[in-house]
């Protein structure tokens, strides 16, 4: 694997590093709102004061850290395919390059040394097909690092997430609240049972866990801005369409999770993509605050 030499440096010094996904950048947002998701959340890490580090395969090496040309063959996306954890050894075999999944990008950061890493949300149980479980659960109980996230995105089946997540021993911390967020909503109504309210509890929390020698994450939800959020009524609406749009056109597999975010974003149009950027720098805020806090 190819660490930036930047950030290469910055662990070595004990710098705090945050890990951040490609897939969210290659798949998950449209053209050009990507670019401004990337370059937000680099910042808002900087602003917290640690370094931002974007995984992926890059023409077949697992990377962390991403060139400006590197980067700028993600945003375009041409001929860059979805790695999830099982895909890393085809995809590096065969030279490709590929964005990298929660699950993936788990995996790298995890190689490199990484101990904190920031998204938008997580994949989880889908609904009404419980056997389609995002490889992003499995990591995450076993990499012992702090992931934040606004929640498992509405398309999800979020009680049955949550409760795949509690088998899995993996904590799930509110930040600043008691319930899982609904990634565009800041409230689901379900109930969570542990809460932190500044970076150090989190960095607490996780220490203790890794102090019994426990590799799973730690998972930190935060509620999206409340400026940005949307209407729950709205949010179902498009979700509902999105999944039966989904059923017509016999969509399954790996590209369930790209199809429906897209749906659900044309149904809401310019709000969704506002609500992403905003709660994807947010996170990356808060994440940097949280590796800070972790190497102090
Ligand atoms: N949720 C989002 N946006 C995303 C994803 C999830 O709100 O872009 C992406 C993440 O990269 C996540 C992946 O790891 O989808 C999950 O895909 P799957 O369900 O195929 O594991
Ligand atoms: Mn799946």
């Amino acid at each position: 694997m190819r660490v930036l030499p930047a950030v290469a440096a910055a662990l070595a010094a004990g710098a705090p590093v945050v890990a951040l996904e490609s897939s969210v950048l290659a798949q998950g947002l449209p053209i050009p709102s990507n670019r401004a998701a990337a370059e937000g959340m680099s910042r808002a890490v900087a602003r917290a004061g640690a370094m931002a580090a974007i995984t992926a395969v890059v023409h077949g090496r697992a990377a962390l850290g991403l060139e400006p040309a590197e980067l700028e063959r993600f945003l375009a996306r041409d001929g860059v395919r979805k790695v999830s954890s099982r895909d890393l050894g085809v995809a590096m075999a065969q030279g490709a390059d590929g964005a990298t999944t929660v699950a993936a990008s788990l995996c790298i950061a995890r190689a490199a040394g990484v101990t904190v890493f920031s998204t938008g949300g997580i994949g989880g149980v889908h609904r009404g097909a419980p056997f389609d479980e995002s490889a992003d659960l499995v990591e995450l109980a076993r990499t012992p690092i702090v992931v934040v996230c606004a929640g498992a995105k509405s398309i999800l089946d979020l009680a049955a997430t949550l409760e795949r997540l509690e088998t899995l021993g993996v904590a799930v911390v509110g930040y600043g609240t008691d319930e899982l967020p609904g990634f565009f909503t800041r409230s689901t109504g379900l109930k969570l049972t542990a809460r932190a309210d500044s970076p150090e509890e989190v960095a607490a929390m996780h220490r203790a866990s890794r102090s019994l020698g426990r590799y799973q994450a730690t998972l930190v939800v935060q509620p999206l801005p409340a400026a940005v959020a949307l209407p729950q009524d709205e949010v179902d609406d498009a979700v509902h369409q999105a999944i039966e749009d989904a059923r017509r056109a016999g969509v399954t597999g790996a590209a369930t999770t790209p199809f429906l975010l897209g749906a659900v974003l044309r149904a809401t149009e310019g709000r969704s993509l506002l609500a992403n950027l905003g709660l994807l720098e947010e996170n990356a805020f808060l994440a940097g605050q949280i590796a800070v806090a972790l190497g102090r």
